[in-house]
């Protein structure tokens, strides 16, 4: 299916997963350094102290992606090199860092896609609560309106928030993300507080801005199949909880009602949803695999930490077919599902695919002439298949306006640290990050020249 100029085609990476350099001109620490330094927190003890070392190789990136021939890459803000210490006073040296980004960008003629929170929350905001403090919410408006004054419209789109879900379930219900508190079901303060730290961080971009950039939020939806009770719950916990708020300006009634035992919500103030209920001109959706959820025999006991509070009578079941290295599946129609789904239900916003890609256990091969390359022909059909299911949406009539693959280059997956890799170029660790190009990133690049989205 042909796709016009207009549609978006482009690759994603975050800060902390690629930069290093974490005391680069006058960063401090972040929740993700705390935590990955902490023993026992990421696979094999690694942390983000060098990554790809993009911070110093940012260059090097620009190239790739020009050869690439992406018409936008989203990359994300380090909140702790624009605002370091507790007085929230702007670094200039980094805010330079990122307008050199963004110019140079523009100059190759790709528009830069801003995430402004991509989880590294500075350290020190993280010891006064983090997202547990409302007054999170009110420092990242600020440090948004510091960014969007420097790089004003030279940005394309700023995105508030990347998946909201992963900065409160996982990371204060669960264990498995920074700060890692594990409080199960007493996390859903933060799940406001991030709802309106998106508000408050659209509104002060906005008014930076106008109308010269659009204002987004990405959101990781979940695509659930199976019994339909089970589907429901996980999609009010996973995805109305934001959804609502934030396209609609209410929480659904039913969210009160099932979390009744363990949250009054006594934490929503007046004037709060109006303010979360920002206009956005896009909705960023993040899409790998979906779940199968059942009705539980018997409620299970969530007294503990879980990603999923007030789920106790969802089971969550092996899924079939194919996975991936993350042990994800794979269901492409999932995608134009959910693209659809959120369509019919939130009309009023167009989508775009922020995030989508495969972790594979990829081999790097020296060829006859001396090279290094990746055959990563799993990566390729992932991708094809997934592109075919955006092309089928488009067809169906959802306005989606582009698709960002996860992710330029291997790089630091958070607690599995090196041991995945999503990327298109292959990033070398133990040979001074050396970039190979993988035959998934020479697949892409012919995608985008034909500005052809694969049937598959
Ligand atoms: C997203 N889950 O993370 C992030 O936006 C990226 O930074 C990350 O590298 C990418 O997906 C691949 O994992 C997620 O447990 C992390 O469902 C965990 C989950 C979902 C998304």
């Amino acid at each position: 299916m042909h796709v016009s100029q207009r549609f978006m085609f482009g690759t994603a990476t975050a800060a902390y997963q690629i930069e290093g350099s974490p005391t680069a001109e006058g960063r401090t620490p972040s929740i993700w350094d705390a935590y990955s330094h902490t023993p026992g927190k990421t696979v094999n003890g690694d942390t983000g102290d060098v990554a790809c070392d993009s911070y110093r190789r940012w260059e090097d990136d620009l190239d790739l992606l020009s050869d690439l021939g992406v018409d936008a890459y989203r990359l994300s803000i380090s909140v702790p090199r624009i605002i370091p210490t507790p007085d929230g006073a702007p670094n200039q040296a980094g805010l330079d860092h990122y307008e050199r980004i963004v110019n140079a960008l523009r100059d190759r003629g790709i528009r830069p896609v801003v995430t402004l929170y991509h989880w590294d929350l500075p350290q020190y905001m993280g010891e006064q609560g983090g997202w547990l403090n409302r007054d999170t919410a009110y420092r990242m408006a600020d440090y948004a309106r510091i960014v969007a004054r420097r790089l004003g419209d030279c940005v394309d789109t700023y995105t508030t928030l990347n998946e909201p879900w992963c900065s409160s379930y996982l990371s204060y219900g669960a264990t498995e993300h920074a700060p890692g508190l594990g409080l199960g079901d007493k996390c859903f303060p933060t799940v406001h507080h991030l709802n309106l730290a998106h508000g408050l961080m659209a509104e002060a971009v906005r008014a930076e801005v106008g109308t010269g950039s659009k204002v987004s939020v990405t959101l990781n939806l979940q695509f659930n199949r199976g019994d339909a009770d089970a589907v429901h719950r996980t999609d009010l916990i996973g995805n109305r909880v934001w959804l609502d708020p934030m396209l609609r300006g209410y929480y659904p009634a039913e969210l009160f009602d099932v979390t009744r035992k363990v949250c009054d919500w006594s934490f929503v103030r007046d004037g709060d949803l109006r303010l979360i209920n920002q206009p956005i001109d896009v909705l960023g959706v993040n899409y790998y695999s979906s779940n199968l959820v059942a009705l539980a025999k018997t409620p299970h006991d969530d007294g503990g930490a879980t990603a999923w509070p007030c789920c106790e009578n969802v089971d969550w079941l092996p899924t079939p077919g194919e996975h991936t290295a993350m042990g994800w599946n794979i269901d492409p129609q999932g995608l134009t599902d959910l693209l659809v789904r959120v369509h019919n239900d939130y009309p009023s916003v167009s989508l775009v695919v922020t995030e989508n890609g495969m972790a594979c256990d990829d081999v790097e091969v020296k060829e006859p002439d001396g090279t290094f390359a990746v055959h990563d022909d799993r990566r390729i059909e992932y991708l094809k298949r997934h592109l075919a299911a955006v092309g089928r949406a488009i067809r169906a009539g959802v306005p989606v306006e582009g698709y960002f693959l996860w992710s330029l280059m291997d790089n630091f997956e958070w607690a599995f640290g090196y041991t995945k890799r999503f990327g298109i170029v292959r990033v070398d660790y133990e040979d001074d990050c050396r970039r190979v190009p993988k035959d998934s990133f020479a697949w892409y690049r012919q995608v985008i020249a034909d500005r052809e989205l694969p049937e598959a």
